[in-house]
């Protein structure tokens, strides 16, 4: 029987490195079923930052943003399983963490996020966007479905 696994790219943002989560995000994000196919600790720079977020650049938090994302290297993954992209959107939480924190207090953004901005962790919110973000970072072409028999 073949499943219908899909990928999505998940990172572990400045603040959860330097405040020593990414044991305890991995963990979770195994416990939740997930594999990591991949994944590397990246230094982001400001052109970096301005292509992954292009959908932001006009916004008026997107320098703050920047700032934020090349303060330290950030952990780069790619989760695996069924329905993994929105299933990982659940995990993290809302955006804002002090809602996360209030409303979501099992999500990892309740756990090691600080505010809207500071938010510890990303992920893909769609199709599109999964394998985008995933050719961004690991530069291969990328379906949002595979196989189990798909070589991975
Ligand atoms: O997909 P999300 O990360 O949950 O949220 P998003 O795609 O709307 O925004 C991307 C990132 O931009 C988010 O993780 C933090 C930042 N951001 C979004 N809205 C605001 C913001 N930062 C500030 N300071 N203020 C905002 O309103």
């Amino acid at each position: 029987a073949s499943s219908n696994k899909e990928r999505t790219l998940a990172i572990v943002k400045p603040d959860g490195l330097l405040g020593n989560y990414t044991d305890d995000i991995k963990k979770t994000i195994i416990e939740y079923g997930f594999s990591i196919a991949e994944e590397k600790l990246v230094q982001l720079d400001e052109d970096n930052v301005r292509r992954f977020y292009a959908e932001h650049s006009s916004k008026s938090f997107f320098s703050n943003l920047v700032t934020y994302m090349t303060s330290g290297p950030v952990l780069v993954m790619v989760l695996e399983k069924e329905s993994a992209i929105a299933d990982w959107r659940a995990l993290m939480g809302p955006t804002d963490a002090n809602k996360a924190k209030a409303t979501h207090p099992h999500s990892i953004r309740a756990m090691c996020g600080r505010d809207m901005e500071k938010n510890c962790v990303h992920g893909s919110d769609s199709p599109k966007s999964a394998q985008r973000e995933i050719s961004f970072f690991f530069g291969e072409v990328s379906t949002d479905k595979v196989t189990e028999h798909d070589e991975l």
